[in-house]
């Protein structure tokens, strides 16, 4: 595996890459053209600009999180051929550029959705949270003003401006987009990608829907191991692959992370993992990565990244908001750099573990 961090690029992103640099055992950083709109084609310019810098930081743009979809294609309109093909132009650009591996999603009207994104944890550190009261109490017009008076000043993925304000519309456009509909819609774009993913060698690793279950009645379909492995069979191209959240998947409590990344072996492309701490089934918060802070066994997760033979990249996902850092939140410079070493520690041990033959289970 190779560590990484997310970084969002100059003039957007808080931390700066000379920082990731003296994280040890980060190599790389996953990055976008974060001022790009989900639709628009990349510049061969703009991604050899960004790849550029990153390398005279002495670090690999290790992938691209994320190219975003285009409604159209989800909704599944006509004029999604259009940004079909702009989405393959993009492709084309990246593999070119000796970029193999693209991070995407395919959510409806919004990413991830949490109800905090600054609650108090008992050591004072800030974290984003998710209880479903809350969710169920909030208009979903009114959630991208919610979530945006907790920004720090920045803007989130996933809930640019641009796209908020059309939100009334994109409900309606996805009144009709039952699960059905959405799987036959993914299939129908990744059946028309995957060309040019076998020519450049582009692994795709979609992100599940977080959280992983239906959110203002919309549907949600990456969400669990029947309906993952049932995309990867649809379209059965080792590029068709996924991004293994654990704080994604993690929030459904039924999901057994470690079997799933089992399941899934030769398909992760990438991987997010993090740590959720549960006060209920209906209400968590983004923990520190260490497993006694949270619920999940973290040392189980690396342990099984490591027996499928993971070898992409990998990060730390959200962290806490410590030393009166203010970042954008989930992505200041401290927790993530002690979650990323946390999990070249717990790797370290389970391969010097194996090599000795003492990982007998
Ligand atoms: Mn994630």
């Amino acid at each position: 595996m190779q560590m990484t961090l997310r970084w969002y690029g100059t003039g957007y992103d808080t931390v700066t890459l000379r920082q990731i640099r003296q994280i040890p055992g980060v190599t790389g950083v996953i990055s976008t053209l974060y001022g790009t709109q989900p639709g628009e084609v990349w510049k061969s310019e703009d991604i050899l600009a960004l790849k550029k810098e990153i390398e005279d930081a002495g670090l690999q743009l290790a992938g691209i999180e994320s190219v975003n979809i285009h409604d159209a294609i989800k909704i599944g309109t006509p004029d999604r051929e259009q940004y079909i093909d702009n989405y393959i132009t993009t492709l084309e650009r990246l593999g070119q550029a000796d970029v193999h591996m693209v991070c995407y999603n395919f959510m409806p009207v919004f990413d991830w959705t949490r109800s905090e994104l600054a609650r108090k944890r008992p050591d004072g550190s800030t974290v984003l949270a998710y209880n479903q009261a809350a969710i169920d109490a909030i208009v979903p017009e009114k959630m991208f003003e919610t979530i945006s008076g907790e920004m720090n000043g920045t803007v989130m993925p996933g809930w640019e401006p641009e796209r908020m304000a059309h939100v009334k519309e994109l409900f309606e456009a996805y009144k009709d987009v039952d699960d059905e509909k959405l799987f036959a819609n993914l299939k129908y774009f990744l059946e028309r990608i995957m060309p040019v993913c076998d020519k450049y060698d582009i692994n795709m690793a979609i992100h599940p829907d977080d959280p992983a279950w239906s959110v203002f009645g919309l549907p949600r379909i990456i969400i669990n191991k029947k309906n993952i492995l049932r995309m990867m069979q649809m379209v059965d191209n080792p590029h068709n692959g996924v991004t293994f959240c654990s704080g994604s998947y993690g929030t459904n409590l039924e999901n057994d992370l470690p079997d799933m990344i089992r399941s899934l072996k030769g398909r992760i492309h990438f991987a997010h993992v993090r740590n959720l701490k549960f006060n209920s089934q209906e209400d968590f918060e983004e923990a520190a990565h260490l497993s006694s802070d949270g619920s999940f066994d973290m040392y189980e997760l690396m342990l099984a990244l490591y027996d499928i033979g993971f070898d992409g990249p990998i990060r730390p996902d959200h962290g806490r908001m410590i030393w009166d850092e203010v970042a954008m939140p989930g992505y200041g410079l401290y927790d993530r750099a002690l979650g990323a070493t946390y999990l070249n520690g717990l790797w370290e041990a389970i391969e010097k573990s194996h090599e000795r033959g003492i990982t007998k289970r």
